[in-house]
């Protein structure tokens, strides 16, 4: 493939970003007579203007002022947004490569004074219970990392065990033999190769190995148990965003288990319906750090503001590589009834207008870089989720 070929493929793929959120945008009633960022018009006084835009560049001042360019296909304007302290907090959320409408004023079309922000965002969701009376439970988790030195065995075998029925507790058992689905949102294995000497780390050091022991472990539970497993980053598969199930080469062990279900990064998912959006979650190292309210221990209001901003890698040029798809499958749409990501290693779980969020953790032990880092997993933690009521457990298996 050409430099040439490759710039183009990013063009489209941004113009797809662009028309898909902006229709997103165009649904909600506050945002309708919006004109496109390049075609503000311009007047001999200052007037109202309502705009939608990618977010192009974000310049922060000391005093709060926030600067950004929005931009379309033909052009850009320059965006203010100053003054009163509501406005600047609301432009300090905005994130480079997100698609938002403006509501301002301006002389010249081409430099505004910004007063309002509207996301995409989800409406409220109210959610019909299935109806079925036997709950169904779906288990979350992921980040797994079998293979690595860190990997919690014993508390991962417990997990299994309490799954295969083997708990003296009569209600979670309850829970366990009303299991349906055992959802992995990936870093199934530890991988090989996947920073500099991670050999060091690993107790598994082949690839073909890893697998095979993630599939002797899920071959222990019930058959009537449905596995559903996408990729993470260390994971056997392609790095880019959409990605493709884990290469069946490395996991033919897995494919070849009638109840295994693999799956791409992102995937929509109907489990006794209820959908779910299922997505490893790199994208999350790269919001984290530029989102005001959020942090690492609490992954789960991050993934709110992906709802917010209707994508699941919002900032392009960090560390999640995105592959230039002619249709941006990242859009989140339709509107989930459940998001579930991992990768951060801290389990968390919460509620936004109707969507259940969960960041699933992790059965790995802290690693040498998260220790250097200031990273804290939370591991063996599970979420549970009970598909009729959308009523949440966290079983703690450590
Ligand atoms: O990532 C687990 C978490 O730790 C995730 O938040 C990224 C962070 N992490 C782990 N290793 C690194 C390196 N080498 N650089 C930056 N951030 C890192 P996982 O996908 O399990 O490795
Ligand atoms: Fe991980
Ligand atoms: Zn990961």
């Amino acid at each position: 493939m050409t430099i040439k070929g490759k710039a183009s493929d990013f063009r489209d793929y941004f113009r797809d970003r662009l028309e898909s959120l902006s229709s997103i945008l165009r649904s909600r009633a506050d945002v309708s007579g919006a004109t496109t960022a390049s075609q503000v018009p311009d007047g001999l006084k200052w007037h109202k203007v309502k705009f939608i835009g990618m977010v192009n560049s974000k310049k922060e001042f000391r005093d709060g002022t926030v600067v950004v360019e929005l931009e379309d296909e033909e052009g850009l304007v320059k965006v203010t947004f100053r003054g009163d302290e509501a406005i600047k907090k609301k432009a300090a959320r905005l994130l480079v490569d997100e698609v938002v409408c403006v509501l301002g004023a301006t002389r010249n079309g081409s430099s505004v004074i910004a007063e309002d922000v509207i996301w995409p965002d989800i409406p409220y969701l109210s959610r019909t219970p299935a109806p079925s009376s036997d709950h169904a439970y779906a288990v979350l988790t992921s980040d797994v990392h079998i293979g690595s030195k860190t990997f919690l065995r014993d508390d991962f075998e417990r997990f299994l065990g309490w799954l295969r029925g083997e708990t003296d507790e009569p209600r979670l058992n309850e829970i366990a033999n009303k299991t349906k689905y055992l959802v992995i949102a990936g870093d199934l294995v530890d991988g090989v190769g996947i920073y500099p000497n991670q050999e060091e780390e690993l107790e598994v050091a082949d690839l073909y190995d890893q697998y095979r022991i993630a599939a002797e472990y899920l071959s222990t539970l019930p058959d009537r148990i449905k596995i559903i497993i996408i990729p993470g980053n260390h994971d056997a598969c392609r790095p880019t965003l959409p990605t493709p199930p884990i290469y069946s080469d490395y996991a033919a062990p897995l494919y070849s288990m009638r109840n295994v279900l693999m799956l791409g990064d992102p995937s929509f998912v109907n489990l006794s319906g209820a959908t779910f959006l299922l997505t490893h979650g790199r994208s999350l190292d790269d919001v984290i750090p530029f989102l005001p309210d959020c942090n690492f221990r609490e992954p789960q209001r991050a993934m709110v503001e992906l709802l917010k901003s209707r994508h699941i890698a919002p900032i392009y040029g960090e560390k999640t590589p995105l592959a230039p798809e002619p249709k941006d499958r990242l859009v989140i749409d339709p509107v989930p009834d459940i998001f579930h990501a991992g990768h951060v290693h801290v389990e968390g779980v919460a509620e936004y207008r109707g969507v259940l969020v969960v960041n699933s953790g992790t059965w790995q032990s802290q690693t040498k870089y998260q220790l250097s880092a200031g990273i804290a997993p939370k591991p063996s933690v599970v979420p549970v989720v009970d598909l009729t009521t959308m009523k949440t457990y966290e079983l703690n298996f450590s």
